[in-house]
């Protein structure tokens, strides 16, 4: 087991008159707020799972604070969890901002012994998943999103670092074990199992529900998966890359959160924002005013799925082609144009490998928001139950056959078929 971290004395859950009085303290967060703290507006907007936010406003302008919290938020201080999750967010959120530039919050201070960072406060930005859900669409998403990916992960590969470099990378995120154990029961192993916190939308999913448990084909699945995610160390993942990590305007996307960050597989990250484009999809009947009036916004979310890929795919073969300084894939081992050609064929098969882990990573993902504990305010925001029941059905039914037929998915088009496939298709409770 591993030992429980030392919490550091001085941390203290920081309300909002301790809070005014630390930022005080902190010359460049007093000058970037301006004006009286005394007069500073702070108010805690954290709407995720696990920490506390402050929004920051002073005359001059806002920040937002984040603070971990010695425990789950969503569950209460019943489930204890690190508070160097803050460390390895910083870390993260560096890193991110070398390779991305302004794809990520820029970081104006951070406290490791108080597991406190400070932002660029981000407006009129707004949760990415909130905008989906009332139809709006993102033209720059595309572009914005395969760069943060391509980047990052490309850049901390063995494709672009020595071996050196890349176990300096993996022993300094090593200690996120934590973070990546919730990953390992919440999404591989909990929505298969009886498990006290998983939930699901009853009594309409819940022969689904028992259907998952019994099902031993996607058993194998999801741990295959699974192993894959504990020990494939392929490059430094953002590990929670949903589109509630993500702020958006008409203009910039802001990827924000990576405290769940370690190396793990590329495919993770990739199927993490697919599937939560495909969710928003098939979530979107249940926010329709009328039969079709959203069917724009549909057609563009699924464009957008196909682009995500694509672009991503486009853009790491560019890097692999001009950036490719690591030690895999030795340069003397591929001479003369013989050894070129061999090593662009070796690329896109490499690629084909990757989508494949993309569609089960998306599939988990998916599956893991309808029957497991944390669910996404894409379905939850469905009032009627029988609706949301409805559409968590049909997402289960694509997860599930792009978990267990994967290689039947060998294009991002052969998954977007199957989301307008399934989009009207009626589950037996509803006929
Ligand atoms: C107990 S934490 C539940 C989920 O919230 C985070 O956003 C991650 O997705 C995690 O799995
Ligand atoms: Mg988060």
């Amino acid at each position: 087991m591993a030992p429980k971290e030392q919490q550091d004395p001085s941390y203290r859950i920081l309300h909002e008159a301790d809070l005014r009085a630390y930022l005080a303290d902190v010359p460049a967060i007093a000058a970037q707020l301006g004006g009286a703290a005394a007069d500073w507006a702070i108010t805690e907007v954290g709407d995720g799972n696990l920490n506390l936010v402050f929004i920051v406003k002073g005359a001059r302008g806002g920040i937002a604070v984040k603070q971990a919290l010695p425990y789950v938020r969503l569950v209460g201080e019943s489930w204890p969890l690190p508070l160097s999750r803050a460390h390895y967010e910083h870390l993260a959120l560096v890193h991110q901002a070398r390779l991305t530039g302004q794809l990520v919050p820029a970081v104006l201070h951070h406290d490791r012994a108080l597991a406190l960072t400070a932002m660029e406060l981000l407006t009129p930005h707004i949760i990415m998943r909130r905008g989906l859900i009332e139809g709006i669409r993102y033209p720059r998403f595309v572009d914005d999103i395969s760069t943060f990916m391509a980047n990052t992960l490309f850049f901390s590969s063995d494709l672009a670092l020595t071996a050196a470099e890349k176990k300096e990378g993996i022993a300094a995120f090593a200690g996120n074990h934590a973070l990546c154990k919730i990953t390992e029961d919440l999404i591989f192993t909990d929505p298969y199992r009886v498990a006290e916190q998983n939930r699901w939308t009853t009594p309409w999913l819940d022969a689904t529900a028992q259907d998952f448990r019994d099902d031993l084909d996607l058993h194998v699945a999801i741990s295959r998966l699974k192993l894959k995610f504990m020990a494939s160390p392929e490059a430094l993942i953002h590990g929670d890359l949903h589109t509630g990590s993500i702020m958006v305007t008409q203009d910039q996307t802001r990827v924000i959160d990576p405290e769940f960050a370690f190396y793990g597989p590329m495919g993770f990250d990739i199927g993490a924002v697919i599937a939560n484009l495909l969710m928003a999809y098939l979530a979107s009947a249940g926010h329709e005013r009328a039969p079709g009036d959203r069917a724009v916004f549909e057609a563009w979310v699924l464009e957008t799925v196909e682009g995500v890929w694509s672009e991503f795919a486009r853009k790491f073969l560019v890097l692999w082609r001009s950036e490719a300084r690591g030690d895999g894939y030795p340069v003397a081992l591929f001479p003369g144009e013989a050894g070129t050609a061999r090593l662009e064929t070796e690329r896109q098969a490499y690629m084909a490998r990757l989508f494949q882990d993309t569609v089960g990573f998306a599939a988990a993902k998916t599956i893991r928001r309808i029957l497991g504990l944390a669910h996404n305010l894409d379905f939850e925001a469905i009032a009627d139950e029988k609706q949301r029941a409805i559409c968590e059905a049909r997402a289960l039914r694509l997860a599930r056959s792009m978990m267990l037929e994967a290689p039947s998915f060998t294009t991002i088009d052969a998954v977007t078929k199957a989301a307008r496939e399934v989009r009207d298709w009626q589950p037996e409770f509803a006929r």
